[in-house]
């Protein structure tokens, strides 16, 4: 069982990516599962996401990265026992950090492979998000921890924000794979997919 983060701040793109992606990957013959990290209280996303036939688990109530750690680590632990996915894609919050998260999944031993962090970077709201001091600071520290980020919503900016986007986020996060996509327009998630299944 692998185990994948989307992760991203709010609005970015996660909830589809994660469903387009399921898309592919099931066509791949790939048993998937999908944990959902709602904070507010009413779990839209999952609801949406159960309408693609998918194996999903919700934990609210608080952050995956803090406060319901333990809960996350016990929810992979069921889910590996009793539905024993290849693949479980967890979308964190949008205020989560995807390293702490990263350090739990590592605490569990039991045949769990821990896959590549993917943080969405929204593209239309991106310069707007990056120029904020506050915000900044904290949308670089979930760059920070990519494997691979992925420019999100390319569909609506032009080739020149993308190019600045790309010199942006190499130098926040030079080891990330930056990968440009549109979640909606599917552009870009093939290759999503095969480095969420490889
Ligand atoms: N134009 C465009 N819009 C997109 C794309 N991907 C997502 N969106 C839109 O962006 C908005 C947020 O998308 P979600 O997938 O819900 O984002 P999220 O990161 O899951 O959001 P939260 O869970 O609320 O943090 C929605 O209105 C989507 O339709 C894209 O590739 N292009
Ligand atoms: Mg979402």
């Amino acid at each position: 069982m692998k185990v994948v983060q989307i992760a991203g701040f709010l609005g970015s793109g996660k909830t589809t990516t994660i469903i387009a992606l399921s898309n592919i990957i099931a066509r791949k013959n790939k048993k998937l599962a999908i944990i959902v990290n709602e904070i507010g209280e009413i779990p839209v996303d999952a609801r949406i996401i159960n309408e693609y036939g998918l194996k999903v688990r919700e934990i609210g109530g608080g952050c995956i990265c803090c406060e319901l750690l333990v809960n996350l680590v016990y929810t992979l632990d069921e889910l590996r026992k009793f539905y024993n996915p290849d693949i479980v894609m967890i979308e964190p919050s949008g205020v989560a950090i995807p390293s702490s998260i990263d350090d739990s999944i590592k605490m569990i031993k039991n045949d769990i492979e821990k896959g590549p962090i993917i943080v969405i970077f929204d593209g239309e709201r991106g310069e707007e998000l990056l120029l904020d001091d506050e915000l900044s600071k904290f949308i670089k520290r979930q760059l920070i921890n990519a494997n691979i980020i992925a420019i999100n919503k390319i569909d609506v900016i032009n080739e020149d924000k993308i190019k600045y986007y790309e010199e942006l986020l190499r130098a926040i996060n030079p080891n990330a794979i930056i990968l440009k996509i549109s979640a909606k327009n599917g552009i870009g998630l093939e290759l999503l997919a095969d480095m969420v299944i490889k």
